[in-house]
């Protein structure tokens, strides 16, 4: 709020280049401000792969100013700088490469990063750097005249109306106990006009000017209902902002998890161009240039510029500071089944048998608070869940899983052990007289447990030892709800920003890495759990920056309405792009009543998403696939079964996420930079790299328009295994049965030949490839395989990774990575070659080793060109070669 009434001018600080000094690490140097004289520390680095960190700081701070922990997953390692140039006011630093200069101008304070000559990015250009350096509070200071004239013009009454040390929201009084700490600057994108990233919010794709609205914020809250395009945060953030160009992506990655808020401001400039010939006079034309503004409430500046150049070197760039998504077990990719609430065991029985009746496959049913004793967590409801044990060994033999919810209030009972033991300890939040923070949630009065500190997250994630946790088995795994933290009652229904953490941090400091820590708790618990054997599956509302190392987010309470089921697609598309690909969207609609149209539309949307959950609120009628009459659930059992072919594929991309930090669902933009068409487009995306998929988001839709991108590409119907006709806008006609999805010429698909009642049933069905021709007549493509659910992959190098390539006729399947070994006797039965010219006169396979050719049994459809290879036998396991003749 203070900093808004800075406005774009001069910057008042000037950078000391006396105080320069180059190391390995860095280059340093201080800056001042020509009015309040503080000194800053300003650190410049490059790291690794077109990374540059900006740190600036207090030179001298009254105390140690908060500096993000836990969040990097190393010290990134960084390389020595040169200094290429030192004049009166001008300092220019070069990368070893020298690929990059920042060049540093004095007076006022002003840096460019420029690349091979190019600017991408600088940097207080529009003076909007802020730093309130640590004071002693008001009535500490002794009267010097030094200070007499800043307290005269600070009089009480002015310092209250600008919040320095306390600031009222309703009827909360935060006070300050540190008293202001902002930080903020503003950077200048070159060329750039669109701008993604920065979630969670229920907004569009591209991110919008803000100069005559709301700035973008960054504060997790619990916002039921939230609505659709709205600049406020809802539960997670990521401090990630991604720019695209046509042959360029830029990332900004501002580390800071106190309360943020962004403006952007797009307009076109002016460039100079050097025309050729000396008697030309310079040429002007426009050019775009975005100004991004950081602001937060306390911390220090630390910035990583991102550099690119492509989006998936972005992507790769995030992910060597934060890391990458966890591998998912294989079950979590299959379907789950939530309710608010499945209410005793005798439901949860009725429901997983429904599934079998209904033909359905699923893996995983859900239990949400009621459940529990009284909302204590980690405890059941003795009435509706005598024997916990008997239900989940029941659920194990139909090889399927559990998920309870486990939110971070403690009922406040001391007679509850997780209460008693935490309090005794000491490991609740305090409140700013030292107590501990009590606010109200779903058991009434609650404490918060300090995930803050390590020692606080190592006993909890004890708490999921199976000895401790009474009543849970292997097959159970957790869902973290309320993490925001969500205090009813609360400013904001929040945690009140003075509560104070582990290290005396104030909640001010921490809130946005509230969930992230409990998510790594918990995660961290269920390894420690199966003794560093099994992969954890935990869902968590909040987020930050790295979470996608501890597994799951989803976006919370949306509404059974066809505009939240159209938005979901963005919404997931901007958490993808910040580094965790494994995301969904409530199917049907939390809030409400879905009509079945919209149901059926919005399996068959999530069917093709990460993260694959039906779920409804308390207040909603049962909601479970086969209710809504014989045609919606055949329609509904089409659309799983359709997820659950295709699962191989999506574990592959898993493992591409999660080796290669490439997000598992994509705008299309990202796999077509250069096409100017593609930026904004939201309502259709990327799997991978070879599936094109359109939800239908309009009630009673008879065709929806497609753009299928890429003058080059060819695309096919992915059900129909048809050619279409030309890329571009195409109208598309569609029916209820299901939604358009297409593949890409020149990409192959791994499915599974047919669904079973869940993953683990599939484990041995055989494989069949989708090989789609591009207009050289190749593809290639890759499969992923391993156990499913361990280490092993990791530690023992249990996975086999494969590659199938298409080329000059020939199909072949060979190793991607001869450090990996798993046996399996899975086999490709079948092969489909789209877009394949003509009637062939022979097939034959041959595997590698055995040398024995055979005739392969075909068929080929003259109206689709698609060509049939059946009863193959080929192992997953071994290297072979399909020749057409
Ligand atoms: O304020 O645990 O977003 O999925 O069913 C409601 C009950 C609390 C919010 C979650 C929702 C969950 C519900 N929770």
């Amino acid at each position: 709020r203070r900093q808004k009434l800075l406005r774009p001018g001069k910057s008042l600080y000037r950078a000391l280049l006396d105080s320069v000094t180059l190391s390995d690490e860095n280059v340093k140097f201080q800056i001042i401000h020509e009015e309040n004289k503080v000194l800053l520390q300003v650190e410049v680095c490059e790291i690794e792969s077109n990374i540059f960190r900006l740190k600036i700081d207090e030179a001298a701070p009254l105390r140690a100013r908060y500096k993000v922990p836990d969040v990097l997953i190393k010290e990134p390692t960084t390389q020595r700088l040169s200094m290429s140039q030192k004049e009166a006011g001008i300092l220019v630093v070069s990368s070893v490469n020298e690929d990059y200069r920042l060049k540093v101008t004095a007076n006022p304070f002003e840096m460019e990063l420029q690349s091979k000559g190019e600017t991408v990015l600088s940097m207080n250009s529009n003076g909007l750097l802020y730093f309130e350096h640590l004071q002693q509070p008001p009535s500490d200071r002794k009267p010097t005249a030094e200070n007499e004239d800043a307290a005269s013009d600070s009089s009480k009454e002015k310092q209250e109306n600008l919040g320095l040390w306390q600031e009222k929201f309703g009827s909360f009084l935060d006070i300050k106990a540190h008293g202001p700490s902002s930080v903020g600057m503003d950077f200048s994108l070159h060329g750039f006009d669109h701008v993604y990233g920065i979630p969670q919010r229920t907004e569009a794709l591209l991110l919008k000017n803000t100069s005559d609205g709301d700035a973008y914020r960054l504060y997790n809250l619990d916002i039921f209902g939230h609505k659709i395009h709205d600049k406020i945060g809802i539960y997670g953030s990521v401090p990630l902002l991604l720019a695209h160009k046509p042959n360029r992506t830029s990332g900004i990655f501002w580390l800071n998890s106190s309360e943020t808020l962004v403006d952007i401001s797009t307009k076109a400039v002016a460039e100079h161009m050097l025309s050729g010939s000396a008697a030309e006079t310079a040429k002007q034309r426009a050019v775009p240039l975005t100004d991004v503004r950081w602001m937060s409430e306390s911390g220090i500046i630390d910035v990583f510029l991102l550099m690119g150049p492509t989006a998936f070197d972005i992507f790769k760039q995030f992910a060597q500071l934060t890391g990458t998504q966890a591998l998912p077990p294989l079950f979590s990719l299959g379907y789950h089944q939530c309710r608010w609430n499945y209410e005793d065991e005798q439901d949860v029985k009725a429901v997983d048998a429904g599934f079998d009746e209904h033909d359905i496959p699923y893996d995983v049913i859900w239990l949400d608070i009621e459940h529990t004793d009284g909302k204590r967590y980690f405890t059941w409801d003795k009435k509706k869940f005598q024997n916990p044990r008997k239900m989940q060994e029941q659920l194990r033999k139909k090889k399927r899983k559990l998920v309870v919810i486990v939110d971070p209030h403690v009922k406040v009972d001391p007679t509850y052990t997780l209460y008693s033991q935490a309090k005794d300890k000491g490991y609740f939040v305090k409140d700013r007289n030292g107590q501990d923070f009590e606010g109200i949630c779903w058991p009434g009065s609650s404490c918060y447990l300090d995930f803050t500190n390590p020692e606080v997250r190592r006993w909890y994630g004890d708490q999921f030892a199976f000895k401790t946790y009474k009543g849970s088995t292997n097959i159970l795994f957790v869902w973290n709800d309320m993490n925001e933290p969500s205090v009813f009652r609360g400013a904001e229904l929040t945690m009140q920003k003075d509560a104070v953490h582990y290290n005396n941090w104030e909640h001010r400091e921490v809130h946005n890495l509230y969930g992230f820590y409990q998510q790594m708790a918990t995660a961290e618990g269920l390894i420690r759990r199966s003794s560093g054997k099994e992969r954890p599956f935990v869902l968590t509302r909040s987020f930050f920056a790295g979470s996608q190392k501890y597994g799951a987010v989803w976006t919370g309470d949306n509404t059974a309405e066809w505009g939240y089921l159209k938005i979901s697609i963005p919404m997931l598309l901007t958490i993808s792009m910040a580094g965790i690909s494994f995301c969904g969207a409530d199917v049907g609609g939390f809030i409400g009543d879905p009509e079945p149209e919209l149901l059926v539309r919005w399996y068959q949307a999530g069917a093709y998403q990460p993260f694959f959950r039906g779920h409804s609120n308390m207040k909603s009628k049962r909601r479970e696939p086969w209710l809504f009459g014989e045609k919606n659930t055949q329609i509904i059992r089409e659309a799983i079964r359709e997820r659950y072919v295709l699962l191989p594929y999506l574990y592959t991309l898993f493992y591409r996420a999660h080796t290669a930090a490439e997000p598992v669902m994509r705008p299309l933009w990202i796999e077509f930079p250069g096409k100017i068409e593609t930026f904004g487009v939201e309502n259709e995306y990327m799997l991978g790299n070879a599936l094109l998929v359109h939800p239908v988001t309009e009630r009673e839709a008879r065709a929806v328009s497609v753009l299928l991108p890429g003058s080059e590409e060819i695309w096919y119907d992915f059900r129909k295994l048809k050619r279409m006709e030309d890329p571009g806008i195409l109208k598309i006609p569609v029916t209820l049965e299901n939604i358009p999805v297409f593949q890409r010429g020149g990409t192959v698909i791994p499915l599974k030949t047919r669904a079973e009642k869940s993953t683990e049933w599939m484990t041995d069905i055989s494989y069949e490839l989708h090989v789609a021709l591009d207009t050289e007549a190749c593809a290639i493509g890759e499969l992923y395989l391993d156990d499913g659910h361990s280490f092993q992959y990791l530690h023992k190098k249990q996975f086999l990774y494969r590659k199938f390539t298409f080329h000059k006729n020939i199909l072949s399947s060979s190793c991607t990575d001869e450090s990996g070994q798993y046996h399996t006797t899975c086999v490709v039965e079948q092969v489909i070659v789209l877009g394949f010219g003509q009637q062939p006169t022979s097939v034959t396979a041959c595997s590698k080793g055995n040398g024995k050719e055979k005739e392969v049994v075909f068929t080929y459809d003259t109206k689709t060109s698609a060509l049939t290879l059946e009863n193959l036998a080929l192992s997953v396991y071994a290297d072979w070669e399909i020749c057409i003749n």
